[in-house]
């Protein structure tokens, strides 16, 4: 009864009616969670989403309807070949057994097994992973090796050294998450089971025909670009990957080249006799508005942040700070794209030098009137973490840099300036209906900013600026006079980058390390993506109406996540070099990214146990299919409803029957009626899975639910495995056994907002369970009962209260609520 399957071709016969008469003649529901990440044991967080798809599923089973509840357990991507090879070098350093470990090298051993991360936590990295003793003296202990990881994980030292094969992990936890789910009481289909990536040659030529597919319809595009890379992995690095900084994306900047003229006397002096007097020096501000540079009056530099002088050429220099030449370093300044540097002591400065020993030099402003040259100046506020560290100022236009200038003329001897160098002609550049041709004189005015230290002013009229010159501003000077700023913007930056006065950079929009601890930057790169977003608007509008019209997504927050999500949501990076995968089928140096394989799988359940009858896809299954039958047409055939032409149908070697009888399944179980995975998921795979359901199959297949969880809190606190305060799926139900854990997740919650296991609940509840079997057991123990036709009026009353219990459960059902919040359990009176 849980291994349900669709109406056989015998029992309903091909074409005797359509798929969706099918459906109705006999219902169906089929539903699926987000596959495990196999680098680990499940904990309660699973639990909790599998638990919405294991409740809703018995309540379709209980209304007659079939169900499809299967799971697929999830490798591709970095992490298991991460912490593989590190296993290599722990086994390479210290012996099979780890013998050669001295106790002093790191701190104490754990003694808990504990779970690593999971499928929506895998930014996480478990090699900071920390043990749990209990909740009072949790204490974080810090795992260094890798060994020591597998140990807190429970594994005994003896069979660690087999984890360094990657394969080994794939053969590891998936029994032992199978157990788990069914001790925990989930009716899972297991016939369908599978892991990812070449592992499985089936699910690899599924994998294999989608990248295929979408390559040849446009979704899939080669293109340099930039995107968010780790220099110590040597690839990019994608949400997935980060420990931090999830979301972040690279922010495009132009880099200006203002050439120094003449060096202010402290600097001169140390960079005497380091760059030849023949070549340009370049200090390289980074601006988001090109258009405003010929209202440039001077450049500023922090005069604590420390620059480095980087060498581009044997005639040219630049000034940044070193993490933006590091940035620099991988879109082509420094290193050509097929030798970029892993390590940062590749870009070492020819000399460094802080912002206040340059105060002062002149350098020559490209586009600015004046054309005798602007000065280095001090700006308390720039930012060491931002852009180049050097801000050219333009008064006119920029808030901060008109405050900073009447602050320095008005202080020139405390700041040791020249008064004259922070008072140079301010030009209109642009003007604007709202506040005229000198925006930030009128907005500091306005505003009656004071001095560049009202921060929260500042920001505001900085964007009150930069909104009023974009959308409203008309050039007022140059070769784009007269044309909008939206217009000539894009223009002026070509031209700078044509004359070789500017240069693109980019850089991550905030802070991101990589899972194996890299701090990292932004690189131009050549790679396959994704096409999502605005450059395919048709089918990101597709997408949309889905979202709006047709799904349901249980939630008005879900909803307008995944709107929101769709507004910002671009290319993706679909390709990868290290860890494991399904290669690119035209481009086999790649591996198909982890969250690009994970899009349609849920049609593979569909078919699983037809092609193998175990995950590896090394046994039969029920239907004699070999992996090189499947054909990309047999997938367009079985998933896009395409004709199979006859010479396809001769390549692959399928009978017509087999063919049918996968079909049949197919188009009985898809569309998928609810997709269930946590919130944090929104973003990236619930919108993926979206974007190729739209993308590949035809509309009548479209996802037709998907819920959002919010996170398991464990006693209403945060779970984490460095506070201790964490519980796997094991532990639970060892601990209060699989009935009260069940209700102790179905009591935690039930929308987006965060969801609470309660121990003490999981704890009554099994008192409760034991008080009402006890009850139960007297009851029909009790030889004094009344026997006969239950016709009283008390019989009457207790049928009609238990039909309104019925119906209630029901009613909450329906609306997806689950109805458990067991008040006559938890409330006997
Ligand atoms: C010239 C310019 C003209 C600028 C203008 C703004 C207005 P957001 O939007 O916040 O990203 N900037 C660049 N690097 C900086 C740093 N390290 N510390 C402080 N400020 C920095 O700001 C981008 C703008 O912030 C850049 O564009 C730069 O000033 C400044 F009318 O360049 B702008």
């Amino acid at each position: 009864m849980f291994n349900a399957s669709a109406p056989s071709i015998s029992e309903v016969p091909v074409g005797s009616m359509t798929p969706a008469e099918l459906r109705k003649k006999q219902p169906k529901y089929f539903g699926t969670f987000a596959y495990p990440y196999m680098n680990g044991t499940l904990h309660a967080g699973h639990s909790f989403t599998a638990s919405k798809v294991e409740f809703t599923a018995g309540f379709a089973r209980m209304q007659g309807k079939r169900v499809l509840f299967p799971l697929g357990f999830h490798c591709t991507g970095m992490p298991i070949k991460a912490c593989a090879d590190k296993l290599t070098e722990d086994v390479r350093k210290f012996g099979k057994s780890f013998e050669r470990y001295s106790e002093e090298e790191s701190g104490p051993e754990p003694s808990d097994p504990a779970p690593a991360p999971t499928q929506s936590e895998t930014k996480e990295d478990i090699t900071k992973f920390t043990s749990k003793k209990s909740k009072a003296s949790a204490k974080s202990i810090k795992l260094k090796y890798q060994f020591q990881i597998m140990l807190a994980l429970g594994i005994p030292k003896e069979e660690i050294h087999k984890f360094a094969n990657a394969a080994y992990w794939l053969k590891y936890f998936p029994p032992i998450c199978k157990q788990d789910m069914n001790n925990f009481g989930a009716r899972i289909d297991w016939r369908r089971s599978f892991v990812t990536t070449d592992a499985n040659p089936y699910y690899d030529a599924f994998v294999r025909w989608q990248m295929n597919r979408l390559k040849e319809i446009d979704k899939i595009q080669y293109g340099v670009r930039y995107t968010v890379y780790s220099p110590k992995d040597g690839q990019p690095c994608m949400d997935h990957d980060r420990t931090e900084g999830e979301g972040v994306a690279p922010q495009d900047y132009t880099a200006l080249k203002l050439k120094v003229k003449e060096w202010a006397p402290e600097a001169a002096k140390l960079i005497h006799g380091k760059i030849p007097n023949t070549a340009n020096v370049y200090f390289v501000p980074a601006t988001l508005r090109p258009e405003t540079m010929y209202g440039q009056t001077c450049c500023f530099v922090g005069p604590k942040i420390i620059y480095g002088v980087f060498k581009v050429s044997k005639s040219e220099y630049y000034v940044v700070t070193k993490r933006a030449a590091w940035n620099m370093a991988f879109q082509g300044t420094f290193f050509k794209s097929d030798n970029f540097p892993r390590n940062a002591d590749e870009l070492t400065p020819v000399v460094e030098l802080t912002g206040s020993s340059v105060v002062g030099t002149l350098v020559n402003a490209p586009l600015s009137i004046h054309t005798e040259g602007v000065r280095i100046l001090p700006m308390e506020s720039v930012l060491p973490t931002k852009g180049t560290g050097v801000v050219t100022s333009v008064p006119s236009d920029s808030p901060d840099d008109y405050a900073t200038l009447t602050d320095l003329a008005k202080k020139a001897d405390y700041y040791g300036i020249t008064k004259e160098w922070a008072e140079l002609e301010i030009p209109p550049i642009i003007e604007t209906p709202s506040y005229g041709n000198l925006t930030a004189p009128f907005l500091v005015k306005k505003m009656k900013i004071n001095s560049p230290k009202d921060a929260k002013q500042l920001a505001e009229a900085k964007e009150l600026a930069y909104k009023e010159g974009y959308y409203k501003g008309m050039m007022l000077v140059g070769d784009f006079k007269g044309q909008p700023v939206e217009v000539a913007k894009p223009k002026v930056k070509d031209a700078l980058i044509k004359n070789g006065e500017a240069f693109e950079y980019a850089e991550p929009n905030g802070h991101v390390v990589s899972r194996s601890g890299d701090e990292c930057v932004v690189a131009y790169l050549g790679q396959w993506f994704l096409n999502y977003g605005e450059n395919d608007p048709a089918w990101r509008g597709q997408v949309l109406d889905h979202v709006k019209g047709g799904m349901e997504t249980y939630s008005a927050e879900t909803k307008n996540g995944f709107e929101k999500n769709l507004e910002w949501l671009n290319r993706w990076a679909c390709a990868r070099t290290y860890g494991l995968g399904s290669k690119l089928p035209w481009d086999p140096k790649f591996l198909v990214e982890s969250l690009s394989d994970s899009t349609i799988y849920m049609a593979y359940y569909t078919i699983a146990h037809f092609l193998h009858g175990d995950i590896f896809g090394t046994q039969k299954g029920l239907l004699d299919i070999k992996p090189e039958q499947m054909t990309d047409e047999v997938w367009d055939y079985l998933f896009c409803q395409k004709e199979l032409s006859k010479e396809s149908l001769e390549r692959c070697g399928i009978s017509n029957n087999d063919l049918a009888t996968m079909k049949r399944e197919f188009q009985y179980w898809y569309p998928l009626d609810m997709r269930i995975s946590g919130k944090d998921l929104i973003p990236n795979h619930l919108t993926f899975f979206l974007y190729i359901h739209v993308a590949l199959l035809p509309k009548e297949y479209w996802p037709r639910g998907v819920r959002a969880n919010g996170h398991l809190l464990l006693n209403g606190e945060k779970m984490s495995k460095s506070t201790g305060n964490f519980l796997t799926l094991n532990d639970a139900i060892q601990k209060y056994g699989a009935d009260a854990c069940r209700i102790a997740l179905a009591d935690a919650g039930d929308g987006v907002e965060d969801a609470n296991f309660e121990e003490t609940v999981a704890n009554q509840i099994i008192l409760r369970l034991y008080t009402l079997k006890e009850w139960c057991e007297e009851i029909i123990e009790d030889k004094n009962l009344r026997t006969g036709e239950a016709d009283a009026l008390w019989d009457k009353l207790f049928e009609n209260e238990m039909n309104t219990l019925v119906q209630d459960a029901r009613q909450a059902y329906e609306a997806y609520i689950c109805p458990l919040r067991f008040q006559s359990l938890m409330d006997p009176n």
